[in-house]
């Protein structure tokens, strides 16, 4: 509503700009309260502005607090009574608001839904988009792409700690608990880029622990999602061939998986399209070859404490690698 004027209040990590029905029915929730109290607030200063300026007393003169006559005893029970008539009222609008949300959240259109499935780790996102075939499933990290108008189920867990999913332009939070299954519905209506961050103190890095929400038409998203599920390609020369083999001979596989190559692990994100995402590090650096140079050699100095350790690389094998890496489409 009005709010979005002020600046910030229109951003992509923003609960009063939101892009799909969950977020709207939240926002009509918040607009709902904010404006309401926000009057009872000007209309109580207000009241006590103009009783402060029409009061004659002086401080050693005290004032009966109770009404002196009839009419000032009438006056006194209607003023008293309308306050109560309207804070009632007001306090029942909002009662009302706050069951037609959880309602309306909770009677979300769950038909045609797809399924992604979104693991918590510390300090990153692992994303799923099972198939029927298990082999055209498709597995990458921290940025997940949706179609537009689509209904979403978010069907989440946590590898570790408790966290909590949230974009706020899309939803409310949900808190992905350790050995315990969550659903969350949710739909995004506008194309476009609206981040999310793990809304649940869970160590360290939590605080770059965010995610994008890639909402895109249901071609692209096809388009994407069919890219995705191929394994990664070969390497085309003999430069990335050499730095496929520094990455398969190095501590990597013990963390990482390239689909088509013998990296099987899964402690870390998924590299078989690293290429593809336009962030490392969820959310933490823009996916340019001098970052991708600089975390592999040391995650440690950019993000202190997260779950990938140092590497030493002479340039030549570093550059070699990158080169591989980069064909990671
Ligand atoms: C002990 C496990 C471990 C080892 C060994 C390891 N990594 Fe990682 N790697 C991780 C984890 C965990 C993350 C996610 C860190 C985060 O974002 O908090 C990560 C993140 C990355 C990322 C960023 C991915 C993204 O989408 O954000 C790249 C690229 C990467 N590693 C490459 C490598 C390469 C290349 C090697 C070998 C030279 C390597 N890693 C060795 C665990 C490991
Ligand atoms: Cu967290």
């Amino acid at each position: 509503m009005m709010l979005l004027a002020i600046p910030g209040f229109d951003g992509n990590q923003s609960s009063l700009n939101p892009v799909g029905p969950g977020a709207a029915h939240i926002e009509f929730e918040f607009s709902l309260i904010f404006w309401i109290t926000t009057a009872v607030y000007c209309l109580v200063l207000l009241l006590l502005v103009i009783s402060v300026i029409r009061k004659k007393n002086t401080l050693d003169e005290f004032p009966d607090p109770l009404p002196t006559n009839e009419a000032d005893e009438r006056r006194m029970r209607f003023s008293v009574g309308l306050a109560v008539g309207v804070t009632v009222v007001l306090l029942f609008t909002m009662l009302v608001g706050s069951f037609e949300t959880s309602h309306a959240l909770g009677s979300m259109n769950p038909e045609n839904a797809l399924t992604i499935d979104v693991y918590g780790h510390q300090w990153w996102w692992e994303v799923q988009y099972p198939n029927n075939e298990a082999y055209k499933t498709v597995v990458t990290a921290n940025e997940i792409h949706v179609p537009a108008g689509v209904p979403i189920r978010i069907h989440g867990t946590s590898r570790d700690v408790i966290h909590s999913f949230w974009a706020p332009n899309v939803q409310g939070k949900r808190d992905l608990i350790p050995g315990y299954e969550t659903e969350a519905l949710m739909q995004v209506d506008q194309p476009g880029t609206w981040r999310g961050q793990c809304a649940e103190y869970c160590g360290e890095q939590h605080a770059h622990m965010s995610f994008l929400m890639i909402t895109e038409s249901k071609e692209q998203f096809q388009h994407w999602l069919e890219k995705q599920a191929l394994s990664s390609v070969a390497p085309a020369d003999a430069k990335t061939a050499h730095g496929q083999q520094i990455f398969l001979t190095h501590a990597c596989v013990l963390c990482h998986t390239i689909r088509g190559t013998s990296a099987g692990s899964r402690v870390g994100p998924d590299l078989t399209h690293l290429a593809s995402r336009t962030t490392i590090g969820a959310g933490l650096l823009p996916n340019t070859i001098g970052n991708l140079g600089g975390w592999i050699l040391n995650a440690q100095a950019l993000k202190p404490g997260c779950r990938m350790p140092p590497n030493q690389l002479s340039g030549a094998d570093l550059q070699d690698l990158l080169a591989y890496l980069e064909t990671l489409k």
